[in-house]
């Protein structure tokens, strides 16, 4: 939210497959996600990607991969088309601390910086690559420090304040349209639940509830919640519950894909 906020509906988003808030921050289509996680035809890649493959071109929602580390390159790609035609448009690629550990995430880095490519890179640190530690993966384990090597601004924030996060994201945004060239941003976040599915996982003993407690007090939902008008809040709710259950009675009622939709957008046409 903090990130996409500063954007604008011509700048294009990548992120991974850990990305519904990135899909419906940057404008993407509510009913076509819920479709998309039923698997039916009018998902937003016609029930053929699931909950891992979100897309919504007209909303610059390039696309999202269960592969790590892969759209790092993809959005460094279209950086590059936007610089060679001239455009004003950025590009925000998002990804995990375990991506950064990736050949693909260095060599882009390295293009970026060299091309001066108008991409702003957002490392979503919840310090875990499923059940192991970034300290346990990582010999240097300060990525912004890794990633100055390359010869690019790169800064730590904390993920629950959005009002610096949006701030940040503002300044940054501004020097990628003047220019300026690549920028890195550490956003510091946590995974309240298992790696995939909705799950509590405490009990396998690779973490524990102690260190989850703060994260969960702090969260910038509440933080910011606490900041309206409770009558104003209950409005925003009411409309949200009402938006989701449209969705969720749209993606029931609608259609799986025939048979025949299987072999078509395998190649492009
Ligand atoms: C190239 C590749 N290697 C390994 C995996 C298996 N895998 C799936 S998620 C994941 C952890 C990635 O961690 P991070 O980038 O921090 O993202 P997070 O899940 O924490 O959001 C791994 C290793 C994969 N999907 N793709
Ligand atoms: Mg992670």
């Amino acid at each position: 939210m903090g990130i996409c906020a500063a954007l604008r509906s011509e700048d294009v988003v990548f992120g991974t497959y850990r990305g519904h808030a990135l899909y419906l921050a940057k404008g993407g289509d509510l009913r076509a996600m819920v479709a998309e996680l039923f698997g039916k035809e009018t998902g937003c890649t016609k029930g053929k990607g699931g909950s891992m493959h979100l897309i919504d071109t007209a909303q610059g929602v390039m696309g999202m991969s269960a592969v790590v580390g892969t759209t790092i390159a993809n959005a460094a790609g279209y950086a590059y088309a936007l610089k060679l035609r001239r455009s004003s448009a950025i590009v925000a690629s998002f990804f995990g601390d375990g991506a950064t550990e990736e050949g693909v995430f260095a060599e882009t880095l390295n293009f970026a910086v060299l091309k001066r490519l108008p991409i702003l890179f957002v490392c979503e640190n919840n310090q875990y690559a499923i059940h192991t530690h970034q300290s346990q993966r990582q010999g240097l384990p300060d990525i912004c420090q890794r990633v100055r090597g390359f010869g690019l601004p790169a800064e730590r924030l904390d993920g629950n304040d959005l009002p610096t996060l949006l701030h940040v994201a503002e300044e940054a945004v501004a020097a990628l349209r003047a220019g300026e060239g690549p920028r890195f941003l550490e956003v510091m976040t946590y995974r309240w639940r298992e790696h995939v599915g909705p799950n509590l996982d405490f009990h396998l003993g690779y973490r524990d509830q102690a260190e989850a407690d703060p994260w969960i007090a702090n969260d910038a939902v509440c933080r910011v919640g606490q900041l309206l008008d409770p009558d104003e809040r209950e409005q925003i709710e009411r409309e949200v519950e009402a938006e989701v259950a449209d969705a969720l009675a749209f993606a029931q009622e609608s259609a799986f894909p025939p048979a025949s939709e299987l072999l078509c957008d395998v190649f492009k046409e």
